[in-house]
């Protein structure tokens, strides 16, 4: 489901947590910026697989490729995760660029419960950070628990300057200052939002906002102007 800061305010307020800003700034640098927000719901019983893939499609031949160039997505996790329902991810994948992913499962005899993936077990109110790099799926949720998952990409802003659309966002959209500004704006919304909710918290301090604050309160204004339809402006690599 896409969209949740428009549609949920109090995923609004999650976007805009002190903490999970605090770490992206960390791992993408104080110019960091969104990717998209998505919140996957495995029905218990019915919750169909997500088949193991690497996030990203953008940089994979680039000379400046790392470890670090697609970016990570936050879960987090509104109920129990177990093995039956959880994200699966095979740790270091993310160093190791575009993995051969038949031939790892072949390399498993057809299994696809590969040795070396682990299952991201959490509590709830647990949150993880996954590389887009790093190999990860989730099976068919066979058992009788559901998972819900707010997840929420974010990038370093010059993996997504002046590239075009991939994924779902057209080929014709470019990446430019303009379409990077007002993706962030949500960000800085969201702080402000979260602010008014929980007023004695420290807000975060989004760095490509500063001296803007006023002019992205969250109001009526802000709802229409920013907030609404913004993930048609998605900032997929
Ligand atoms: O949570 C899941 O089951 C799948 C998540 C995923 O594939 C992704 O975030 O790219």
């Amino acid at each position: 489901m896409y969209g949740m800061c428009e549609a949920m305010p109090a995923a609004l307020r999650v976007y805009g947590h002190p903490h999970l800003l605090t770490v992206a700034e960390a791992i993408n640098g104080p110019d960091f910026v969104p990717y998209n927000d998505a919140i996957f719901v495995k029905q218990a019983g019915v919750g169909g697989s997500v088949a193991w893939h690497q996030d990203g499609v953008t940089h994979w031949d680039s000379p400046e490729w790392d470890e670090g160039i697609h970016g990570f997505n936050f879960q987090v996790q509104l109920y129990s995760t177990t093995p039956a329902n959880c994200l699966w991810v095979v740790p270091g994948t993310h160093k190791q660029g575009r993995i051969d992913i038949p031939r790892r499962v072949a390399g498993n005899g057809g299994d696809e419960k590969l040795p070396d993936a682990v299952p991201l077990i959490c509590r709830p109110g647990d949150v993880t950070a996954v590389n887009r790099q790093m190999l990860h799926g989730s099976f068919a949720n066979s058992s009788p628990d559901h998972r819900i998952s707010i997840t929420m990409g974010f990038h370093r802003r010059r993996s997504v300057i002046g590239q075009r659309g991939k994924l779902n966002m057209g080929a014709d959209q470019v990446y430019d200052e303009q379409r990077i500004f007002e993706r962030s704006a949500v960000i800085q919304v969201a702080i402000d939002a979260r602010r008014q909710r929980f007023p004695n918290e420290t807000p975060f301090s989004y760095r490509p906002f500063a001296g803007l604050e006023e002019r992205f309160r969250y109001n009526r204004e802000t709802r229409a102007q920013v907030i609404h339809d913004y993930n048609t402006k998605d900032l997929a690599i």
